[in-house]
């Protein structure tokens, strides 16, 4: 079996569950019609959790195939029987505890569990509301209309070696990350490209594809809609 980085380089679409919601909303269905739309990957997180995150990715493993990714939103979102984990660094804002501080706390835990960690730089980007992800982080987004800021923050994160770019206009976002600002993304840098936040409808799955994102990430989509891809 190959990696959940082989996964993200390949690309297409990655369905985002957050483990609060899992009374209020189908995850059965969810992952059934993410994985008939293609879906490659399952992320499990969010910028507040709190509920036991390693229950529900035991309960998710045992009844998928797809490889369960955390995606955490501090340190305390962290379980050991994940595939792997985005070990995201903050990197559009300068809260050292988004860039270095919640990493050094869980770093041990993750080592000695050998789950594959995918370091990936997170990039804030408006999506037109105030968005938990920025009130969590307390840090501030860039603004969608300036894709040099983005490039620049994504070159830097890309000499630093991080191994993915994350462009997130945060979950229920009320615009999706503009395709002009990923198109100048992508074609700066090399490493995959992740898309995601206030992604609602196929056209702009499509659209951000098309922009240059390898991954799109879709959560708010496919729980108002679990059919959105039909
Ligand atoms: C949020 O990018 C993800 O971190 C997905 O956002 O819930 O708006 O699809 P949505």
């Amino acid at each position: 079996m190959g990696t959940v980085y082989d996964e993200i380089v390949k690309g297409g679409l990655a369905v985002l569950l957050d483990p609060d919601k899992e009374s209020q909303v189908n995850v059965d269905a969810i992952v059934a019609n993410g994985q008939q739309a293609g879906a490659s990957i399952l992320l499990v997180g969010g910028s507040l959790v709190t509920k036991p995150l390693d229950d529900f990715v035991v309960n998710l493993r045992a009844s998928t195939s797809l490889p369960v990714v955390v995606f955490p939103g501090s340190a305390m979102q962290f379980s050991p029987n994940a595939d792997a984990i985005l070990f995201l660094s903050l990197i559009s804002g300068r809260n050292p505890d988004f860039l270095i501080g919640h990493h050094a706390t869980v770093a041990p835990m993750v080592k000695r569990s050998g789950v594959e960690v995918i370091p990936t730089g997170y990039i804030l980007i408006d999506g037109g509301t105030p968005t938990s992800v920025q009130y969590m982080s307390q840090t501030m987004p860039i603004p969608a209309s300036k894709p040099d800021i983005a490039v620049a923050t994504a070159i830097a994160g890309e000499l630093l070696g991080l191994q993915a770019i994350y462009l997130e206009a945060g979950s229920g976002a009320k615009n999706a990350v503009p395709a002009k600002l990923i198109e100048a993304v992508r074609n700066a840098i090399s490493i995959p490209l992740i898309v995601g936040g206030g992604i609602r409808t196929k056209q702009q799955y499509s659209d951000a594809r098309n922009a240059g994102a390898d991954l799109v990430v879709v959560g708010n989509g496919l729980e108002e809609n679990p059919k959105m891809f039909s």
